[in-house]
């Protein structure tokens, strides 16, 4: 918190931008307005965070991060809401980091403040699944912040790259360690250290995306379709399926296997695992309790 308050007033010297007042929108989980944000929910069961800083292509300021942590936050306690769709514009998901905000930081300062800090509360906080849509530039921490969500979809011309290189510096945000685990070490090494980027197509076929789309519309309409999908499950279910995928790039396998033993043992104590099994055998539609 103090880091923000503290940063703040540097972001805002440096990118006096804001929309203006009626454009601000409220989301309906939370009742609140958000200056960088449009939040929605598309469908029931279904949350929607776009990135909408348009004149500086989605570049994450700190207030912007913050905005996004709160607008996850909300999605993640919210009782209606079971899969998150996290989008830009048709031009931009993100093109990383304020680099203006970040360029007069001394190490002082970024290490008495923690500098953008908060970005690690967006991989470690929302336990419901994130779907990322990436159309236009993913570069910097915008790749990264696409390469945290647990599903990333993408236009086919798409444009990821890591190139911190150019700045003078490296990723910061996970996408030296992401990016290699999803396309090999090969690929991210050359990708990092050339600081080339790469399209949709690249990344869906080096299995970074699980999709590409050939056109924006189609990106928006999948990315609705598999968050509904997801969100016609049991929540406790889909909650339990992300934990322990994820796990998987944390843990061995043998531990992995063990750990998604436990987990799949304790999901005998929910609900709605009674009400799918029975479903199954009464050849019913399951009515999810979701407990
Ligand atoms: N930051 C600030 N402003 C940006 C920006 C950015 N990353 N990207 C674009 N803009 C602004 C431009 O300054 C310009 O503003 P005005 O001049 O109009 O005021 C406006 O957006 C339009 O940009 P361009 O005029 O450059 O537009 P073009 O179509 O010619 O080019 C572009 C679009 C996206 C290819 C180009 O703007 C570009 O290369 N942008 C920078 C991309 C980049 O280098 N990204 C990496 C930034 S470093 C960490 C967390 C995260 C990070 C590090 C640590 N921790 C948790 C520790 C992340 C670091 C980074 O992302």
């Amino acid at each position: 918190m103090n880091t923000l308050r503290t940063l703040r007033p540097l972001a805002s010297r440096l990118q006096p931008y804001t929309l203006p007042r009626t454009v601000r929108q409220f989301s309906a989980t939370s009742s609140r307005s958000y200056e960088y944000l449009l939040v929605s929910e598309p469908k029931p069961g279904v949350g929607q965070v776009t990135l909408n800083r348009p004149k500086a292509y989605n570049a994450l300021c700190t207030p912007l991060i913050d905005e996004l942590n709160q607008a996850l936050d909300a999605f993640n306690t919210s009782d209606s809401i079971s899969a998150i769709i996290l989008t830009g514009s048709e031009k931009a998901f993100a093109a990383g980091a304020d680099i203006k905000e970040m360029a007069p930081l001394t190490f002082s300062e970024a290490y008495k403040t923690s500098f953008i800090e908060s970005w690690s509360r967006l991989t470690t906080s929302v336990k419901k699944p994130i779907i990322a849509a990436v159309s236009g530039h993913a570069l910097g921490g915008g790749c990264e912040l696409a390469m945290m969500a647990d599903i990333l979809y993408c236009t086919e011309r798409a444009n990821f790259g890591q190139p911190e290189v150019k700045l003078g510096t490296v990723p910061g945000a996970g996408g030296s360690q992401r990016l290699t685990r999803a396309v090999g070490k090969a690929r991210a090494m050359e990708l990092i250290l050339t600081g080339n980027n790469f399209s949709g197509v690249d990344a869906a076929n080096w299995g970074l995306a699980a999709k590409a789309f050939p056109t924006y519309e189609a990106l928006m309409e999948g990315a609705l379709k598999t968050a509904e999908t997801i969100a016609g499950y049991s929540r406790v279910a889909v909650m339990a399926a992300k934990e322990v995928v994820n796990k998987s790039q944390d843990l061995s396998l043998r531990d992995g296997v063990e750990y998604e033993r436990r987990v799949f043992h304790s999901l005998f104590g929910s609900q709605d695992q009674k009400v799918g099994m029975k479903a199954f055998a009464e050849k019913k539609k399951p009515e999810w309790t979701h407990e």
